[in-house]
């Protein structure tokens, strides 16, 4: 059936960090000049931000697949590789971020409102950033950590200031096309519309948008018709408009049934109760349609409703509902403030990596000490292990931060399993507490070329 181009899936991801680079200074004649390699540059975040020209998330169901540049690697010579570019994914407003799982991390609301979705990794320190009065000639660099990558989906409940309702063929897309710029599609068949289509209005001097939204079937709660999904789109409205057909010749449909049928969906779906409400009653320039809508009008006024007998067709009426709508949206901003200057983070992400945890582990082959942390995980991350000197420094940094002696504490020996990081990123190790202290008995501290020793 219908593709709806209003929820998509989009898989991201952040450029990775460069790798720092380990050099050494070299000069004629002064054979050991001091290290000189750069750091790496950042990998690009992505970025969704909200842009007033985009209307659709079409785009992204067109080519869900989107990354972000890598940063460039540093050179000798100090030179800092460039940083990656970031990409910005240009969302409708009202875009909703949510998690695969449904939790929602972001709500776009407002022109300009910006979310990072992922982040681009750190650029790795080179060499020449590693040195220190200990460690005078670091033979080893930073790599760049990868940058962060997965699913997110993307939700679009439309911020308009009214929403036109009911059945298919209503006249809802005509109604907006008679009375803004905006030219959806018309047809005499229903579910012409499968998604919103937005309009401004202007009234006096009142402006507003509406939006046509498809067309509700009884039934539609159970998942007949189109179904409900899109009435998230009503949600945001802060008036609802029943478009009416009074020339339906549908046995068992009069503009009263119709009425009761669509109210009753949106208590079905809920939470609109509170939204004021007027009613449409459309297509008036049919001779029959003219009776029954004047045959209805007393009933319809007695539930409280407004009504305005329009014909989409012909135009007739639709200055005084244009001019009912601007009454409606005016007092609904007085009362809230406008949508636009709403800017809602809900779930901010995690940013304290200060800590670590060491979680014992009983496997059938012995104990295993899983170490949980930012830091830990990212200097894993880091580390360049096909080089030893930089596994020393990744020894020496975790052993500063408290790990070897909470391992200790643990219960940790020689030979046990440490992994550090979660899940597919953790990294397996076989604890050696001595064996670095031997290693520096027998080469000197690490990080120091001897050459360079009383320099
Ligand atoms: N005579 C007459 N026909 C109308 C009027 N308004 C709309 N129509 C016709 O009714 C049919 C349906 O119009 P649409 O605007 O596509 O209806 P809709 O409510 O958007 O329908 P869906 O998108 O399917 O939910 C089309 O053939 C229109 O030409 C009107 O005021 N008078
Ligand atoms: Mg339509």
């Amino acid at each position: 059936m219908a593709t709806f181009v209003d929820r998509v899936v989009l898989h991201v991801s952040a450029g990775d960090g460069g790798h720092g680079c380990t050099s050494v200074h070299r000069e004629k004649f002064k054979p050991l000049g001091g290290p000189d390699g750069g750091n790496g540059g950042r990998g690009g975040d992505v970025t969704l931000l909200v842009d007033p020209n985009t209307t659709t998330l079409l785009d992204y169901h067109h080519s869900p697949h989107r990354k972000a540049t890598s940063g460039r690697p540093g050179e000798g010579n100090n030179r800092s590789g460039a940083d990656g570019d970031d990409m910005v994914l240009l969302v409708p407003d009202g875009t909703v971020v949510m998690t695969p799982h449904g939790e929602v991390l972001a709500d776009l609301v407002g022109a300009g409102t910006s979310y990072v979705i992922a982040h681009g990794g750190h650029g790795g320190l080179g060499n020449a950033a590693l040195a220190s009065a200990r460690r005078k000639a670091p033979g080893f660099a930073l790599l760049g950590e990868p940058g962060d990558g997965g699913d997110v989906v993307l939700e679009l409940k439309t911020v308009a200031d009214v929403a036109l309702v009911g059945f298919p063929s209503a006249g809802k897309s005509s109604l907006v096309a008679a009375i803004s710029a905006a030219r959806p599609k018309i047809a005499d068949y229903p579910f012409t519309t499968l998604a919103p289509n937005l309009g401004v209005v202007e009234a006096g001097d009142v402006r507003f948008t509406v939006a046509d939204v498809p067309g509700l079937i009884p039934g539609a709660s159970q998942g007949k018709g189109l179904g409900l999904e899109f009435l998230r789109h009503v949600e945001r409205c802060s008036a609802i408009v029943h478009v009416i057909d009074a020339a339906t010749i549908e046995p068992g449909r009069d503009p009263l049934t119709d009425l009761d049928v669509i109210e009753a969906e949106l208590a079905a779906y809920g939470g609109l109760e509170g939204r004021p409400r007027i009613v449409a009653l459309n297509k008036v320039d049919v001779p029959d349609a003219q009776e029954i809508a004047a045959m209805v009008t007393d009933d319809l006024q007695a539930r409280g409703l407004r009504v305005y007998p329009i014909s989409a067709a012909t135009r007739s009426g639709l200055r005084e509902l244009s001019f009912g709508m601007a009454e409606l949206v005016t007092k609904a901003r007085a009362e809230a403030p406008a949508p636009e200057a709403t800017r809602i983070v809900l779930r901010p992400r995690a940013v304290d990596d200060s800590g670590f945890t060491v979680t014992r582990e009983d496997t059938p082959d012995g104990p295993r000490f899983v170490v949980t942390g930012g830091k830990p995980a990212r200097w894993v991350r880091q580390t360049d292990f096909s080089n030893d000197e930089a596994v020393g420094y990744l020894a020496d940094r975790l052993n500063r931060l408290g790990v070897e002696d909470a391992l200790v504490k643990a219960g940790a020996q020689a030979g046990d399993e440490v992994v550090i990081g979660e899940g597919e990123q953790g990294v397996l190790f076989d604890w050696e507490p001595t064996l670095q202290a031997g290693a520096e008995l027998l080469h000197g501290r690490r990080g120091t070329d001897l050459r360079l020793e009383g320099r």
